[in-house]
């Protein structure tokens, strides 16, 4: 009498549990990329489109080509393809990274045109490894989409700030938004964090914050507030 009972609430909680991860699955918001942008980035008249393109798939066997599963673990980089010249041209735009934190179209040259496309990626286990970048376009040989340039990369050294002697970059991370009323537009908030060599991975022992506004006569960012601060020791 019992065990069929504790049967029968077994498979109960079976069906919940899926019922659950499955409700769960179809609440996932979607991920960045995972419907491309399209846009006209480099003001031919034309629409470009943004894609994300997943490179390799990971599950517990070897690693397979894609498409991969929804919810699994995969390698991904972002391009920017064009119809042009009779076909198609791909620019490749970052790294194989794993995940994407975010890639929005902007105005952050402050031109008037919304035409600038930032990304920032994000890889390995604790998605410490960071790939952020603000491009601008053109149109190049063809007709087809060139990079006109690259506003903003990061890490780089120029991007990141000055490091307290005997640290190295632990990881990073790049914000835009409307930052300060002192500057037009939007700007840029940088955040890392450096290591001291027997610090444990989790806890790095420094922190800097940057502010970056862009100038538009030299068309490049400059940083215009940076703030070291030592992080408190894990309890
Ligand atoms: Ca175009
Ligand atoms: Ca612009």
């Amino acid at each position: 009498m019992i065990a069929p009972m504790i049967r029968r609430l077994t498979c109960l909680s079976f069906v919940l549990a899926a019922a659950i991860c499955a409700a769960a699955a179809a609440d996932d918001p979607p991920r960045p990329l995972d419907a491309p942008l399209r846009a006209d980035l480099d003001g031919d008249g034309t629409a470009e489109t943004v894609r994300a393109r997943e490179t390799a798939c990971f599950g517990p066997q070897e690693p397979t080509p894609p498409p991969c599963p929804p919810d699994g673990l995969r390698t991904i980089l972002v391009e920017v393809t064009d119809a042009c010249a009779g076909g198609e041209r791909v620019l490749k735009l970052s790294r194989e990274m794993e995940f994407i934190s975010f890639a929005r179209i902007l105005d952050t040259d402050r031109d008037g045109q919304r035409r600038e496309l930032a990304f920032e990626l994000r890889a390995g286990a604790s998605a410490r490894g960071v790939q952020a970048k603000i491009v601008s376009f053109r149109p190049g040989a063809g007709g087809c989409v060139a990079v006109r340039r690259t506003l903003f990369s990061y890490p780089r050294p120029e991007t990141i700030g000055r490091r307290p002697q005997g640290t190295s970059f632990a990881s990073g991370s790049l914000m835009i938004k409307d930052y300060s009323p002192r500057y037009q537009g939007l700007e840029l908030r940088t955040g890392e964090t450096y290591s001291r060599p027997r610090d444990p991975g989790c806890c790095p022992t420094f922190g800097r914050v940057t502010f970056w506004r862009f100038d538009t006569e030299q068309q490049r960012y400059r940083a215009f507030r940076t703030k070291l601060t030592r992080l408190p020791r894990p309890s």
